[in-house]
This record gives structure tokens, C-alpha cells and sequence, in this order.
């Protein structure tokens, strides 16, 4: 039937038009439409929310239409594919966003406005999609924008966690953890694909098995749930291409354990597979270790092991022969936490496709990139050999097999040098005998990246110096980047409206590096006046959110002085604190009539810490304590503020960002990666006061030395 209905379909667009139409009238239909149909509310009454939600579906049906066409589009063509493999995608919200890329916000808003609705107060009634803790996970998020607008045909894979990032509530200074059920008022983003499922196995045996006259392992699993696809289309700007973020949660299995059910126990058989679900339900909200903790690898497997029959699905959709796989498929692994991929892409060849080991591994080797964040030894993950080998008895035997292999080899090249063959090995004899990821990762890649230059020098020469030894052309960076079109046009449209009037185009939108035109306007007075207008505007509507937050009343004349990332110590805000408190004295130190050359400032400091970190939390009280005292003492006034702003996420950064004159990124130097804080801040015309770190450095050379304060690092 497939061909003919195609048939049929060519047939009726030719006596139709082929898409939804975009202009006032048709949208003030459609968002009617769902106002009634899939909101359930009466066309004649509804309110901020239910008219968010309809204008949510209206946008998502057209962003459907572009998402089936990409699908087609690329079946026809079979390109190499990206899959981007990561635990964490930190997409904020989408509303703004979608109507920005596909072009049609004004549209919208015109529509909206004779409604008698505001786009923007609309807008301000979507929770954050926060699927993630950091900087890792917004880069993801990022990142699947820029593939989407730079037309690659990519797929994002991830988990739909039901629980989110906690939410961070202040309590006499202190920070507590809410859970955050963000599923409550339904996602109008995703689209549940009930026909795309797979099963996930875990625990069981492996057994021998006479096969061809040989033996094979046959695994026999223990425990079998499903999962099932969710899929979010990410429309690229200024082009059709809109790709999918396909997010898996976990349901109980079609397959029933006849067992249980048969003892009589309905209830309890039904409660026990209820448990499943449990495996995609909360996101872990410690961004660097999660040692030893079995629901992690269970999460890591469980996705994993869903994207790759996706991905294979796919391929043998179209081809036979494995040997085509790396013309056709690229995983990239968004740090160690998804490195399970390589033992399950064995596994799956050798005991399910039957190819022998070597051919296998030849495969292996060429589609694995890994991307490391981090130089922290916590953030290198160690998977425990007990608790694989319940969890993955076949993996186990698998990572055994290739490490046997790769350890025979380094010894040829390396000769008999046992602490760096012990070093290098992917398993760590120790008390506590494990995996070691990373080495997993970076030795069955055929690339590895770092973050920034510094980051991938750091790389080399210490943390995987003996892996760089033996394969310098693996090693390589790729400097993070941020979109412009979350950074500036969603988050600053004033600004937007600005640069794309002085550069007399918009086509900055997609090619950021147009933004250089502004250096030729760099003296003209009217631009300097224009943007300090838009500067006075985000600084009052972060004033107001501020007053709103916290009760503080803050100066808008004050200088907006920023750090706003998670608290960690080598981030540093306790020195930012510290820093504030000498300024507090030296301020009230100061003779009356020299407090007139003190430049007034508002200090914000925004962040979560790890539930379990003791020192990050204590840092959080210490800067509310700071704050009640220099916030409370009226000899002081203006010339000082202190604010914490709670719970900071994506939404929040898109307010405040716009609003800084001055922005702190002042980590140890060695210890960021990258950073990307720091390039939102940039494209809004922030200052940064910063160390010498991550992608810092090669900012300076970027803007020049002359626009940035920084310190010099004593790291050579
Ligand atoms: C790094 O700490 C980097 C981002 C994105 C972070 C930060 O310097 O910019 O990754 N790492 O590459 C992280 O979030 C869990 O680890």
C-alpha cells in the first residue's frame, strides 16, 4: 500500500495547498482550533495557560509538516548519519525558539495581539525542559540547534527523565531540593511514537552454545523492559531541515513473566513491572560522579541499548552488508556516559548479526568519536566489575575480550612496561576492581576531542598523556560554541533588532561570524547610544524580576556585576563572595566625600549545587548571609547590593544574561574545560572578568586584550 497511497497523496496536494499557511488569520484558526479540539476549552473563554497550549500545537503542527519532510527527504538520500549520544539535553523552552527558527514570530504575535494576547506573556507560561545539570547539557542543546540550521542529518538520543533537574528553593539561606514533575501540564513538544519500542534486557547469564560447529555465547537475560520513543523536532533556522531529539522512557514489558502471574499474585505481579518505569525516572543531579550507583548504568544501558536497534533499524532499512556501516553511521559520544555503546555494538554484531570478532572490532573502530568535559579525576567515570558483571554479564565478557586484544598489542608497542600498561589498561585492579570508561572510550574511538585548546593541550599532556603518546592523531579539539539564535535573538530581541539594522542584514542569524561588521560602526556614537538604550531596557526587566524574586530593590544605574554557573569550588565563588565582602569594608571605611567615586554595583550570583555537595551548599548560605547583612545596612545604599537569584536555569539565564555589564568567570586555572557561559555573555556585549582558562584564552585573542579584565595564569 505504501507506494499508493504516496499516489494518492501527490494527488490530493495538487488539488491542495501543501502546507498550513502562516498569515494572521489562518494562525488565529488554528490556535482556535486547538483551543477547543485539544485544549477542551471554549473558543469564547480561556486563559494565559490553555491559549499557551494551543499556541504550542499550532506551532507544533507546523513544525511536523517540516519534520516528515525531512524524514523523506533524507530516506531518498541515505546520507551519513550523526547520532549524537548524550544523558543530558538542557533544552529550556521551546516556544520561542521554534517561531524564531521557522521564521514566522511576528506572525504570531500579530495574530496573538488581536486575540487579545501577548506573545511574550504567553511565552513566559512554558516550563523549562531540563533534562540536564550544565554545561554539558545546554552545549547539547546547542548543539542540536546548529545541526538542525546547518542542514546535517543528525539525531539526537537521550532519556526522557520524568523528574528534572530539582528545583532549588531558598530557605533561611539555605538551599533545599523540590523534585520537578514537569510533566504535569503535558509537553506539547514531543510526540510519543507508541509504535517505535524496543526492548532493553539486563542481568541473566551467559551460556555456551554449539553453533556451526564452534561454540557461541548466548546471553540469557533476567529482566526485560521496554522503551519507547518520544520524539522532539528541532527546527534549524532558515531552512527546512528539522532533525529529532528521540528520548526514551522505560515501560514494563509487553512480555509477560507467565511465572508470576501464574502464583496468583495479580497484584504484586503488576506492581513488580510497574518498576521498569523507574529506570528513566529522575534525572541524577550530581554533574561529575555517580560512581557505583546501579540505577546510573542501568539509565546508561537503557538508552544505549534503544538508540543502537534504532540506529541498526535504520541501516538495514537500506543495506545488507555490515561492512557499509561506517559509510553510513557516526556515534558521537557526549562524554564517558554513554560509552556502554561500544561493548552493546559488539555484542549486537557478533551475537546477533554473527559477523566473527576481528571484522566486528574493524566496524567499531570507525564509528566512535568521544568528546571529554572535563579534567576533574571525579568526572572519569569507574564502573565497578561486580556490579557490570549483574547488571551486563555479556558486556563484561566483551570489554574483557576487547581489553585482552588491545593490551597484547600496547605490549608490542610499548614493551614490558608494566605501570603504564596498568595505567592504560580499560580495567583498574584495585580494591575495587573496575572499568575505566574514559579508557574504554578512548580506545575504541577514532577521534577524541577536548572542548577548547588549552582543554585538549591539558589532554595531552596529563590526564590521557599515555594514550596521546601512542596515538597523537587521535587527539583533537573542537572550542565549544553557542547558538546565537537562543543567545541573542530569543533571549535579547532588542539587541537583535539593533545588530541586524547596523549590519543592514540578518544574515548574522546563521553565520555568526558576520557579527565582525559591527567593528566598523565601532565608533559611531548613535550605535553606542542605541545600545546602551537596549542595555537600560533588559537591566529594569532584570530589576523587576529581581524585586519579584527576592524583595530587593536594586539600582538600575548600578553596574550589573554577574556569576551565574553551578557552584563548584573551582569555580569560585567563594572568592566573588569574598571579594564582595572586602569591597563591603573598604566602602564603609571610606571617608564620606570619596564614596562618591565608587562606581554603585549590584553583585548577582545565581547556581545549584549538588544535593550532596556540603562545601557548594555552604557557599550558597554564605552568600545569602553576606547579602542580608550589606543588602540591610542603609550607610551603604546603593553603592553595594548583593542577590542570589534562585533556582537558576536556561530561562533564567536568557533574563539576566542581557542584563550584565560585567560577568565573572574566575575558575582555577587548569581546571574548566571550556566554559560557554562566558560567549553568551560576550554576544550581549557583557565585559567578562576572567581567568585565563578554558575557552577564555582563545576569547582574548578573539576581542583582543584590551576587552577583558583577566588574570594571567601561572599555569606553564
Ligand atoms: C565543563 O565543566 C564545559 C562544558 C561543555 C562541562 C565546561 O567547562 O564548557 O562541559 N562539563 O563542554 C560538565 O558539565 C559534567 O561535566
Amino acid at each position: 500500500g505504501g507506494g499508493e497511497t504516496s499516489v494518492r497523496v501527490e494527488r490530493m496536494f495538487g488539488l491542495m495547498d501543501r502546507f498550513l499557511k502562516s498569515d494572521p488569520s489562518s494562525l488565529q484558526k488554528d490556535i482556535l482550533d486547538h483551543v477547543e479540539y485539544t485544549v477542551a476549552r471554549s473558543r469564547f473563554s480561556f486563559d494565559d495557560f490553555e491559549a499557551y497550549q494551543a499556541l504550542a500545537h499550532s506551532v507544533r503542527d507546523r513544525l511536523i509538516e517540516r519534520w516528515h519532510d525531512t524524514q523523506i527527504h533524507f530516506k531518498k538520500k541515505d546520507p551519513k548519519r550523526i547520532y549524537f549520544l548524550s544523558l543530558e539535553f538542557l533544552m529550556g523552552r521551546s516556544l520561542s525558539n521554534s517561531v524564531i527558527n521557522l521564521g514566522i514570530r511576528d506572525q504570531y504575535a500579530d495574530a496573538l495581539k488581536e486575540l487579545g494576547f501577548e506573545f511574550e506573556v504567553l511565552a513566559e507560561q512554558e516550563g523549562d525542559a531540563a533534562l540536564g545539570n550544565g554545561g554539558l547539557a545546554r552545549l547539547s542543546a546547542c548543539q542540536m540547534d546548529s545541526l538542525a540550521t546547518m542542514d546535517y542529518p543528525a539525531w539526537g538520543y537521550g532519556l526522557r527523565y520524568q523528574y528534572g533537574l530539582f528545583r532549588q528553593v531558598i530557605l533561611d539561606g539555605y538551599q533545599h531540593e523540590q523534585p520537578d514533575y514537569w510533566l504535569n501540564f503535558g509537553n506539547p513538544w514531543e510526540i510519543e511514537r507508541v509504535h517505535v519500542t524496543y526492548p532493553v534486557k539486563f542481568y541473566g547469564t551467559v551460556e555456551d552454545e554449539n553453533f556451526n560447529g564452534g561454540k557461541r555465547k548466548v546471553w540469557l537475560p533476567g529482566e526485560m523492559v521496554e522503551a519507547v520513543a518520544y520524539d522532539n523536532p528541532i527546527p534549524g533556522h532558515g531552512t527546512r531541515n528539522t532533525i529529532t531529539l528521540r528520548l526514551w522512557a522505560a515501560k514494563p514489558s509487553d512480555q509477560i513473566d507467565m511465572e508470576s502471574f501464574n502464583t496468583g499474585d495479580y497484584i504484586n505481579a503488576v506492581v513488580n513491572r510497574q518498576r521498569a518505569e523507574t529506570i528513566s525516572s529522575v534525572l541524577y543531579p550530581d554533574d561529575r560522579s555517580y560512581q557505583g550507583k546501579e540505577l546510573r548504568l542501568k539509565q546508561q544501558y537503557f538508552f544505549v541499548s534503544a538508540s543502537l536497534q534504532d540506529i541498526i533499524r535504520r541501516f538495514k532499512d537500506s543495506h545488507s552488508n555490515f561492512d557499509d556501516f561506517p559509510e553510513k553511521v557516526a556515534l558521537q559520544l557526549n562524554d564517558t556516559h554513554p560509552s556502554l555503546a561500544i561493548a552493546e555494538v559488539m555484542r549486537v554484531l557478533v551475537d546477533e548479526e554473527h559477523l566473527d570478532w576481528n571484522r566486528a572490532w574493524g566496524i567499531v573502530c570507525k564509528i566512535f568519536s568521544f568528546t571529554t568535559h572535563t579534567v576533574l579525576p571525579e568526572g572519569l567515570e569507574k564502573v565497578p566489575v561486580d556490579l557490570l558483571e549483574s547488571l551486563l554479564p555479556r558486556h563484561l565478557q566483551i570489554i574483557y575480550d576487547i581489553n585482552f586484544d588491545y593490551i597484547e598489542e600496547l605490549k608490542k608497542k610499548i614493551g614490558l612496561d608494566y605501570d603504564r600498561l596498568s595505567r592504560m589498561s580499560i580495567v583498574e585492579d584495585g580494591a575495587v576492581k573496575s572499568i575505566r570508561m574514559a579508557n574504554l572510550a578512548i580506545v575504541c574511538s577514532h577521534t577524541v576531542n577536548g572542548v577548547s585548546r588549552v582543554h585538549s593541550e591539558l589532554l595531552k599532556t596529563r590526564v590521557f598523556k599515555d594514550f596521546y603518546e601512542l596515538w597523537p592523531h587521535k587527539f583533537d579539539y573542537k572550542t565549544n560554541g553557542v547558538t546565537q539564535r537562543r543567545w541573542i535573538v530569543v533571549s535579547n530581541p532588542s539587541l537583535s533588532a539593533l545588530i541586524s539594522k547596523w549590519l543592514g542584514t540578518e544574515a548574522w542569524i546563521r553565520d555568526v561570524d558576520l557579527l565582525a561588521g559591527l567593528q566598523e560602526q565601532a565608533a559611531n556614537v548613535d550605535l553606542h547610544e542605541e545600545w546602551r538604550m537596549v542595555r537600560k531596557v533588559n537591566k529594569m526587566r532584570l530589576a523587576e524580576y529581581i524585586e519579584a524574586m527576592s524583595g530587593i530593590k536594586v539600582s538600575v544605574n548600578a553596574m550589573f556585576d554577574v556569576q551565574i554557573k553551578r557552584i563548584h569550588e573551582y569555580k569560585r565563588q567563594l572568592l566573588n563572595i569574598l571579594g564582595i565582602i572586602h569591597r563591603y569594608d573598604c566602602i564603609k571605611n571610606m571617608e564620606k566625600s570619596d564614596r562618591t567615586k565608587v562606581v554603585p554595583r549590584v553583585c548577582i550570583i545565581g547556581g545549584k549545587a549538588a544535593p550532596g555537595y556540603e562545601i557548594a551548599k555552604k557557599i550558597i548560605k554564605l552568600c545569602n548571609a553576606v547579602a542580608e547583612k550589606i543588602n540591610n545596612d542603609p550607610d551603604v545604599g546603593d553603592l553595594l547590593k548583593l542577590v542570589f537569584i534562585p533556582d537558576y536555569n536556561v530561562s533564567v539565564a536568557e533574563l539576566v544574561i542581557p542584563g550584565a555589564d560585567l560577568s565573572q568567570h574566575i575558575s582555577t586555572a587548569g581546571h574548566e574545560a571550556s566554559g560557554t557561559g562566558n560567549m553568551k555573555f560576550l554576544m550581549n556585549g557583557c565585559l567578562l572578568l576572567a581567568t585565563e582558562d578554558g575557552s577564555t584564552v582563545e576569547i582574548i585573542e578573539e576581542i583582543g586584550e584590551d576587552n577583558m579584565e583577566f588574570e594571567r595564569s601561572r599555569l606553564k
